[in-house]
């Protein structure tokens, strides 16, 4: 044994996401996502969703903005959507699950494309060909003792229920999605234990995510309100026809500090701690906590819930709470307002962490703070479904991939987790790695912002011959898992 040991059964493994991950993006009978006409960006060049505007002529804004009145989401064949190819899982999902049940993983996260199910979202009756495609997926996965672990909406939705509806602005929505729902558990729930309703509930905006034309706090609550809703009514019906299930919903976890130990820094980083953890507060503890009031009435919300909404959500919470953690973020008073709620966006620089070239503090006492935080307020199993160090990986005059960088990012974060298991006895049921295989990054759009044990020959413009090729973290991360963290 030693002192970073995890115990036996602990499930290690990989996450992705459709839209980044899958391509097909015109086959199999899949329908038109919300995320399909996002283009490629840059650290310093927003990704922009383009429009055809109510005079017909063209234009864009970027992910986080208000549609103009009248403009429609619209595709250009001049334009680059990376979603349409991704990394071609589509066609490589057997060589891809091959390798990471190569590295030893016993469970893989990975999100159905909701539109490969139901390409409007309001069809009677479901997509076979997509339903065959994540039977083939999960079989695939079992057939190596691997878990699936599937999550049900990662940020994106069927085009035809945000343009139509606005997305989850509208109760529409929640019939779409337990319907949805309903088709999942029919077909694989004999096969899946591990569900997640939804990805990041605390970072969701604008169309390409949730399906809304307008960027305003009302908006976003009120869709947040009925994602909460749906998530509940999926954990109602997934628990009745599965029984054993195991229901969860990701959120982005960032660890904050104050600035400075001036009263003023330290209660603003409570407050904004809190206004992260509000999601997770209503779906893990099943109701709007008191502190609720004073968000809405600062921003302005006026909440439509209703009859049976609250007893729902106190009735069928989250049965463990996962998250996604890659950095910690510092919190001033002089800026607080200005922050979003998950917490990252306008933070302070952290004087003591070391960023990422994409400028994400790199913190992994972070995560042991977090498993802690989690575990301390909910009182249920915890799962890290995403961390990982992306970075710029080149190729060698000797072909290889030497990544010793992340194998220090990922060997650190993983001291820290045992540490939280056999140190604070906190019960952390699992990791996964974001994300085991390159794909396209969701805030940039890049390909160069690699995250994974195996490099993908593709460029920003999706140009390459998609060829897999091991990367050294590759060996290591298998010598992780086979030694049960005997080599950390
Ligand atoms: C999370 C998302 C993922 C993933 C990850 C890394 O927020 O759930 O979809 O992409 O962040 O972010 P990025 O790809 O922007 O580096």
């Amino acid at each position: 044994m030693t002192q970073y040991q995890f115990p036996k059964g602990f499930l290690w493994g990989g996450a992705t996401a459709d839209f980044q991950y899958e391509g097909g993006f015109n086959e199999g009978g899949r329908g038109t996502c919300s995320q399909d006409f996002v283009t490629e960006g840059s650290v310093d060049r927003k990704r922009q969703i383009t429009l055809k505007l109510a005079d017909g002529s063209r234009g864009t804004v970027n992910c986080l903005e208000t549609f103009p009145e009248g403009a429609e989401a619209q595709m250009y064949e001049d334009a680059y959507y990376p979603s349409h190819q991704a990394v071609d899982f589509y066609h490589h999902y057997r060589e891809d699950i091959a390798l990471l049940a190569e590295m030893g993983f016993n469970v893989f996260r990975f999100s159905i494309c909701w539109s490969r199910i139901y390409p409007t979202g309001d069809e009677e009756t479901p997509n076979q060909e997509g339903i065959d495609f994540y039977s083939n997926v999960i079989d695939e996965c079992l057939k190596y003792g691997m878990e699936p672990l599937i999550t049900i909406c990662h940020d994106e939705m069927p085009d035809h229920l945000a343009r139509t509806y606005d997305g989850w602005n509208s109760r529409h929505l929640i019939d779409a999605y337990v319907k949805y729902c309903r088709t999942l558990f029919e077909n694989y729930g004999t096969r899946v234990r591990y569900w997640l309703t939804f990805n990041e509930l605390n970072a969701i905006h604008g169309y390409a995510k949730i399906g809304v034309h307008t960027m305003t706090p009302q908006v976003y609550y009120q869709a947040q309100h009925h994602m909460f809703v749906a998530s509940s009514k999926a954990i109602a019906l997934g628990h009745e026809m599965m029984p054993g299930s195991m229901f969860g919903a990701m959120y982005a976890m960032s660890e904050m500090y104050p600035a400075t130990c001036r009263s003023e820094d330290v209660f603003a980083c409570y407050r904004q701690r809190r206004e992260s953890l509000f999601f997770i507060d209503v779906m893990a503890r099943g109701k709007y906590p008191n502190y609720a009031h004073e968000i809405f009435a600062r921003k302005g919300v006026n909440l439509k819930i209703e009859e049976g909404d609250l007893q729902l959500l106190e009735k069928y919470p989250l049965d463990y709470v996962s998250f996604s953690y890659y950095r910690s973020t510092t919190v001033t008073a002089d800026h607080f307002t200005t922050m979003d709620p998950m917490g990252i966006m306008g933070g302070e620089q952290n004087p003591y962490l070391e960023s990422t070239p994409w400028g994400w503090p790199i913190d992994p006492l972070g995560l042991r703070y977090c498993l802690n935080e989690l575990y301390d307020r909910y009182q249920k199993p915890l799962f890290v479904v995403e961390n990982g160090l992306g970075a710029v990986d080149e190729i060698s005059e000797d072909g290889k991939i030497h990544d010793p960088y992340r194998v220090k990012y990922l060997a650190d974060h993983f001291r820290a987790m045992a540490d939280a298991i056999n140190i604070d006895h906190v019960p952390c049921i699992g990791y996964t790695m974001w994300a085991p295989i390159d794909l396209v990054s969701l805030q940039t759009g890049e390909m160069k912002k690699r995250y994974g044990f195996v490099y993908v020959d593709m460029d920003d413009r999706g140009n390459g011959t998609l060829k897999r090729i091991k990367k050294d973290s590759f060996e290591w991360m298998k010598e992780v898992i086979a030694t049960g963290g005997g080599n950390l």
